[in-house]
């Protein structure tokens, strides 16, 4: 019991130093506090649960990290083979692959913020001779730089590098692919996409964000499961509401999120097709989302609802 206060202290006070101090978590932690967590040892909050999407191609095992973070270990059923994306606590990412039996050859990293970048460096020396790929000479333990399109193998499964400058200039998302599979294909979409939002304009444009969205990840196949960096889909479906009110869609989609998350269940993933039904930054050509901004073209909308999200204050209910 006693554990569990201290931990949960931990957090508050971890994300409070940071929210009130720096205004953002995810850029720059000041040392002595990213030292803290990595030390500790996933500070996340106890009653986040896990969950494991199987295919029969590929397992997804979601694992939750620090207050919001989503570690992915991505399994190649047929190999045995394994990738942890963004692997910010990396004891627990030795667990989950000792649970599962599995070999874990490669690191995916989506950008170079310590809350996804920051465990690379431990995860390489717990598990030795990693491949760290990821688009930024930023990003720690870096071994392979990759660009848009590039493609390589884990197991049998196939990445691609897509790549989605705008919340930082070297963000990649990576799309899992199996040949010949029925079965929907993955995407790691870091802080690019989230389940009903997008990740805050740091490092680009408004113009960046609309090709990341709608010209990049818009155009997977509707089915590909989406794996975002953090859980904030009830935050930003809150933002979607606000936008389109009379959008049942997004209804629907808040009251089964708020369930989801009260049990400390995830709300990930979603796929393509759902993201264009409710996430108001994938509907920017969409007219009431356009009206809401008072805009009449796309790339204008997705700035003026950044801009508004920015400031925007996340009602209680
Ligand atoms: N608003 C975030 C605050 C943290 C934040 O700024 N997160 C970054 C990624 S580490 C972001 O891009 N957030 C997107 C957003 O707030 O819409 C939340 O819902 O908790
Ligand atoms: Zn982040």
């Amino acid at each position: 019991m006693s554990t569990i206060y201290i931990v949960t202290m931990t957090n508050w006070l971890v994300s409070s130093v940071m929210s009130n101090v720096m205004n953002c978590k995810c850029c720059v932690a000041p040392a002595h506090v990213q030292a803290a967590l990595l030390h500790q040892e996933a500070p996340d909050i106890p009653i986040r649960k896990s969950l494991l999407v199987a295919q029969s191609d590929m397992k997804v095992e979601l694992l939750p990290a620090l207050t919001d973070n989503y570690m992915y270990l991505l399994i190649d059923e047929e190999s045995k083979e394994a990738a942890i994306i963004d692997p910010v606590a990396p004891v627990k990412v030795v667990e989950a692959i000792r649970k599962h039996g599995v070999r874990l050859t490669t690191v995916l990293t989506t950008h170079h913020h310590w809350d996804h970048a920051g465990g690379n460096e431990k995860m390489v020396r717990l598990v030795p001779g990693l491949t760290v790929y990821g688009g930024d000479d930023r990003v720690d333990a870096l071994t392979k730089k990759v660009k848009h399109s590039n493609t390589f193998k884990v197991g049998s499964l196939t990445v691609k590098c897509l790549f989605t400058p705008c919340h930082t200039t070297g963000h990649i998302c990576y799309l899992v692919t199996k040949d010949n599979s029925t079965e929907p294909p993955a995407v790691f979409t870091g802080d690019t996409l989230f389940v009903a939002g997008c990740g805050k304009f740091f490092e680009g444009t408004a113009e960046q964000m609309y090709r990341a969205l709608i010209d990049v990840l818009g155009r997977l196949p509707p089915e590909t499961r989406v794996y975002c960096g953090h859980e904030y889909t009830v935050n930003n479906l809150k933002f979607a509401r606000h936008v389109e009110p009379d959008n049942e869609v997004i209804k629907k989609k808040l009251a089964w999120a708020k369930e989801k998350v009260s049990n400390g269940e995830p709300t990930i993933p979603s796929t393509v097709a759902e993201e264009f039904k409710f996430n108001p930054f994938m509907r920017v050509k969409e007219k009431s989302v356009q009206e809401h901004a008072g805009q009449n073209d796309p790339v204008e909308t997705m700035r003026s609802l950044r801009k508004e999200k920015d400031g925007f204050r996340v009602p209680k209910e």
